[in-house]
């Protein structure tokens, strides 16, 4: 397995809109396996293709206590929200020291495929409503950020390109 290099924000390539996974061959299972691996090093709770460059509509998440419940959702759709919302300082590792509060419904129903193209679909609340409501804006070209304001946001995009800079002077 490879740790892939994550996309920084404002990077373009995170605006770009997935594609629908239509084979489900060897090379999206190495793909998923790279994906989770990534994720677990980061380390996150949470990765879409869309932030290793792979702009294909796959997301891997793992909110399990003992990292080792790895839940893998190939063409995710939501088919329920609930009214109810909850707020929630959400992160990114597409976004590194960057946390906010943004509110999501608090319960959502998802319909995917797993690895092996098999349909399922589940309801999540908590932490797992949230992070698949944040994989999929992934999916879709939106980063969390934009859920701020744009006084926020624009200073977040000034610090991480400031970082930026200042990472490739160091390399
Ligand atoms: O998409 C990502 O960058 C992965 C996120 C997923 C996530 C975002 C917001 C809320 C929950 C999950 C990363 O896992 S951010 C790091 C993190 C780690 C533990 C809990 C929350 C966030
Ligand atoms: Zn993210």
């Amino acid at each position: 397995m490879s740790l892939l290099n994550i996309l920084r924000y404002p990077d373009p390539r995170l605006h770009k809109v997935a594609k629908p996974v239509s084979l489900f061959d060897d090379r999206l299972k190495k793909l998923v396996a790279d994906m989770a691996e990534t994720m677990y090093d980061a380390p996150g709770v949470g990765l879409a293709a869309t932030q290793v460059d792979v702009h294909e509509q796959i997301i891997v998440i793992d909110v399990s206590e003992t990292h080792d419940h790895l839940q893998v959702f190939v063409n995710p759709a939501l088919t329920w929200a609930s009214e109810e919302k909850q707020v929630y300082d959400e992160g990114c590792l597409s976004v590194p020291g960057i946390y906010d509060g943004v509110e999501r419904p608090a319960r959502v129903k998802v319909k995917a495929l797993d690895a092996d193209g098999k349909e399922f679909e589940m309801e999540a609340d908590g932490l797992l409503a949230v992070c698949i409501q944040h994989e999929i804006d992934h999916l879709r070209g939106k980063v969390f950020v934009e859920y701020l304001s744009p006084l926020k946001r624009n200073r977040i995009k000034t610090k991480l390109l400031k970082e930026q800079r200042e990472m490739q002077r160091a390399s």
